[in-house]
């Protein structure tokens, strides 16, 4: 069976906005409040997935969620027309769109029972990402429906935080041999929410039926933390053999790279320098938030977010990176700045699959005539702009709900709406 990595991204939700809800998350934070435009979002987004299906990389997508999420809001006793602004904003978010945040994945050369297993993320630490999970499960059952291949789980249940495959990282000497998970918890304690607890990160390992030597668990630093990196995929990303990481990435990085390397020989390591590039410089850019991708010519690729190109200190250290012998060779950057503007990098908007696409359900699959019908959708429905002040608007409401059944149509998973 042919194996290929399949990057599902999220297509923007029609409600993007600045709301700055998620403390620890400096570009949430400095951008509250500010206009957004969903339309524009979404359209950049598209974009992504075009450039990476022109790569000759496979590509999948997920859906917006409903919003305001009206079954959450009745949930707690009230609806869209009468809950309180901050409470709102909670049901609005599109922050499904970040689907490294939907689940957390362990391919099949990896488990016990030889298939692919995935487990959504609950998301508990933050309430308006915490409602996400019943929706995402919905559409993995259905994108991941073939119990052959696929085991699609429930989410960890509270109160253990897990955030998914944004802190997790698969290490394999080649795509499709067994290989290393490595689960990254923080600790709490700092100024800012640890959102992954490593109680979770363990029963995800249980569930996937990963044996010991498979499965790491490994300390985010919590001097990273209390920089801005809310995930770990903000300071590190791993790719076939390749870890790419900042050098305060981790609580305790020298025992890390030796139990790596006794697991993993053949493992190559590329590390930033905090000489080089801060841990502050490299959250304000998010060359780490990027997709390390093997291309179908050889040689892997850095796709990464165009705020890099604006450093000095992060462009020079990359340009010199690629023109050595390691392993990455190329660096695209891509316009993903409404995403950003929210702190979600390129990485963010995808979730990885290691599978056959044949065992896939078809309409979560992407290619360039797909993404034309979704990009006429959201160009021709989606909000140009949303002030964050507004997001009571019910004429709003209604234009988002169409504007999302406008897409399930298209897509024809109309029984998802
Ligand atoms: O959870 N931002 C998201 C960004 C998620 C990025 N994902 C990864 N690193 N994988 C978050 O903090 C901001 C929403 C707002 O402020 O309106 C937000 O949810």
């Amino acid at each position: 069976m042919a194996l290929s990595e399949i990057n599902f991204d999220g297509i923007i939700g029609p409600s993007h906005n600045y709301a700055g809800l998620s403390l620890g998350n400096l570009a949430s934070a400095k951008n509250a409040g500010k206009i957004s435009q969903p339309r524009a979002a979404a359209l950049q987004g598209i974009e992504k997935m075009r450039a990476n299906v022109r790569l000759g990389l496979a590509q999948g997508a997920f859906l917006p969620h409903r919003r305001p999420d009206a079954a959450w809001l009745e949930a707690l006793g009230t609806d869209a027309t009468h809950a309180d602004l901050p409470l709102l904003a909670n049901a609005m978010s599109a922050s499904a769109m970040w689907t490294a945040n939907a689940a957390t994945v362990s391919p099949a050369p990896d488990t016990a029972d030889g298939r692919c297993h995935l487990t959504p993320a609950n998301l508990v630490t933050m309430p308006h990402r915490s409602h996400e999970w019943p929706e995402t499960l919905a559409q993995l059952r259905i994108a991941f429906a073939d119990g052959a291949h696929f085991a699609v789980h429930d989410p960890v249940p509270p109160p253990f935080g897990d955030e998914g495959a944004a802190n997790f990282m698969r290490l394999a000497t080649s795509h499709d041999a067994p290989g290393v998970e490595i689960f990254v918890y923080g600790r709490s304690g700092g100024p800012f929410p640890a959102r992954q607890h490593i109680e979770a990160s363990k029963a995800v390992a249980r569930k996937h039926g990963l044996v010991p030597e498979r499965a790491m668990f490994v300390e985010q630093s919590t001097t990273a933390i209390a920089a801005g990196a809310f995930h770990n995929d903000v300071v590190a990303v791993a790719n076939e053999n390749v870890l790419f990481c900042h050098e305060q990435a981790f609580a305790d990085r020298d025992s890390f790279f030796t139990d790596l390397r006794s697991r993993m020989p053949d493992v190559a390591i590329v590390e930033v320098p905090t000489v080089a590039v801060s841990l502050e410089e490299a959250i304000k850019t998010y060359l780490f938030n990027a997709q390390l991708v093997s291309l179908p010519e050889g040689g892997m690729a850095l796709i990464l977010p165009t705020e890099s190109r604006d450093s000095e200190a992060v462009w020079s250290w990359l340009e010199d990176m690629v023109s050595g012998n390691g392993p990455i060779r190329k660096l695209i950057p891509v316009d993903v700045r409404q995403s950003m503007a929210n702190g979600g990098g390129p990485a963010c908007l995808r979730l990885r699959v290691l599978a056959d696409p044949e065992t896939i359900d078809p309409r979560f699959l992407m290619n360039e005539a797909k993404l034309d019908a979704i990009r006429d959708v959201a160009a021709a429905t989606w909000p140009e702009t949303i002030d964050a002040d507004h997001l009571a608007d019910t004429q709003l409401h209604s234009d988002i709900a169409a504007a999302r059944t406008a897409l399930y149509e298209t897509l024809d998973l109309t029984e998802l709406i």
